[in-house]
């Protein structure tokens, strides 16, 4: 079924030629392909088809991905960065008769990605990368981006859809999750901080990128460092503080995002320290007070938010994050609701690393 598909889909941007294709395994949202063949400009290339239920509206954010990538390349030409192969007819994406949307990336030569960190230089590398991204698109007209989920990091909102899904929910199932109900309970009355804060532009519009964890990040085979963040998918208008604590929250848990064994779930602090350092010695100047008051809390609020999306998902029968075993969405959750427990403990501590870096720049 994928190699039929991929035979109608691959000569709309290549035209026709030979090729093989390898399934890309990783990644909750899109369905994805290297692709190898003698094409003169495009040998190697990443094909994805775009998942429409996540992406109600695929053409906007694909013309987000197109506008600023494009500006990246202009303003640092040097830096290698994301490509998006045009079809033949000149389209940055293949629609099907049937709504399927398809895409070509060109494969950046001599890179990998990482679910794990080989070392802490490569976490630092991570930070500097993404506070880089930010501090490269300070000036592009945020207004103008497309927003392609709405409210996707508005945690109060968040929140609201997760007590729909429980107002729905049979009650056997509510049993099982009482425990993960009553976290977030007890910690609701946090939620709204950034997003107000946003909405009444005391925290400043950026450009964001909403997917900053280890394996979005491109590193140089040879050097191991940095090279670009990729999954533009999205970029929207946000907060610095989503992109940050997005980052600590995938990168400071050293397991897997869906480990069973909670012992082995540990936010790690020397993480937290090396992208610290990395990210603000790339963006420190471009940050507002507000900005840097809040860095240490932001893990909390992203992790807690993603938390109760898998909850939320979980709750309604697993239609969003692709799953592999029936109960991974649960166990999803509560390695983020153990996070956020560590980084309560562990909060001053936070706090006075974030301020000892940026003391140490100054
Ligand atoms: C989803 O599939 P992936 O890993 O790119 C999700 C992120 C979550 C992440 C959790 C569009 O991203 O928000 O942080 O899973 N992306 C979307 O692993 O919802
Ligand atoms: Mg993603």
């Amino acid at each position: 079924m994928d190699h039929k598909n991929l035979l109608r889909v691959i000569p709309q941007f290549l035209g026709n030629i030979e090729f093989l294709s390898k399934p890309i395994l990783d990644g909750h949202i899109h369905q994805g392909w290297y692709i190898h063949s003698h094409h003169s400009q495009y040998p190697e290339v990443v094909l994805q088809r775009v998942n429409t239920y996540v992406f109600k509206e695929p053409e906007k954010l694909m013309e987000n991905i197109q506008l600023v990538s494009t500006y990246l390349h202009q303003h640092s030409p040097n830096q290698r960065q994301l490509t998006l192969i045009p079809t033949l007819s000149g389209k940055i994406y293949y629609r099907e008769a049937n709504g399927t949307i398809w895409r070509i990336y060109k494969q950046i030569e001599n890179c990998y990605t990482t679910l794990i960190a080989r070392d802490l230089t490569q976490i630092f590398e991570a930070g500097k990368v993404t506070g880089l991204f930010l501090k490269q698109l300070r000036d592009y007209p945020v207004e103008s981006l497309h927003i392609s989920i709405p409210d996707f990091h508005n945690t109060p909102k968040r929140y609201q859809n997760f007590l729909t899904a429980l107002s729905h929910a049979e009650p056997d199932l509510i049993r099982i999750v009482q425990r993960e109900i009553d976290f977030l309970e007890e910690r609701s009355s946090h939620f709204g901080l950034f997003w107000n804060a946003l909405l009444q532009q005391s925290l400043p519009w950026r450009v964001t990128h909403n997917d900053t964890k280890l394996d979005n990040v491109l590193f140089d085979r040879d050097t191991h460092k940095a090279v670009c963040l990729i999954d533009l998918d999205t970029i929207m208008p946000g907060s610095a503080l989503f992109d940050f604590g997005d980052a600590l929250r995938a990168m400071g848990n050293p397991s897997a995002e869906d480990e069973p064994d909670l012992k082995k779930v540990q936010f790690q602090i020397p993480v937290f320290k090396a992208y610290t350092q990395g990210y603000l010695a790339a963006a420190r100047e471009i940050l507002t007070s507000k900005e840097l008051e809040w860095l240490a809390f932001s893990p909390w609020m992203i992790t807690i938010e993603i938390g109760m999306r898998f909850l939320t998902d979980y709750l309604q029968g697993n239609q969003y994050f692709r799953i592999h075993y029936p109960e991974q969405n649960l166990n999803r959750c509560r390695t983020q609701f153990k996070l956020v427990a560590d980084i309560e403990k562990q909060k001053s501590l936070l706090e006075e690393i974030v301020l000892k870096t940026i003391n140490h720049l100054k």
